[in-house]
């Protein structure tokens, strides 16, 4: 996935950040807006005020494994990841069954309801 927006100058390590109100996150990005935090905190210059994505990659879970929302993680929210099981496109799913937004739908979202099965 792609993350970023406009960039402004920001004091951290690199120089900048995206404006906050105005960041996006897109699965791909037309090869013009792609770039790195490096690239651009190299050349801030001539980044401020333009429009830039890194690369981003998920590594925490994303969505609740309470997949239906009824307060308790159980064999319905089981059900709901298992019936998607094997999705692999673009879309958001809904219910929200993609718990580690990766739009696939795999073991590791299966994972995340059974390690917090019976949990409310
Ligand atoms: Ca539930
Ligand atoms: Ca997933």
């Amino acid at each position: 996935m792609w993350i970023g927006g406009t960039v402004e100058a920001y004091d951290n390590e690199w120089g900048f950040r995206f404006v906050p109100s105005a960041i996006f996150i897109y699965q791909y990005v037309a090869g013009i807006f792609q770039t790195s935090i490096r690239l651009i905190s190299q050349n801030l210059a001539s980044w401020l005020g333009m429009v830039g994505y890194v690369r981003a990659y998920v590594v925490d879970a994303y969505g609740s494994p309470d997949v239906n929302g009824d307060g308790v993680v159980n064999d319905i929210d089981l059900m709901f990841v298992t019936l998607s099981f094997g999705y692999n496109g673009s879309e958001p799913l809904e219910p929200q069954v993609d718990l580690n937004y990766d739009f696939r739908v795999d073991v590791r979202d299966l994972f995340m309801v059974a390690k917090h099965f019976g949990e409310t």
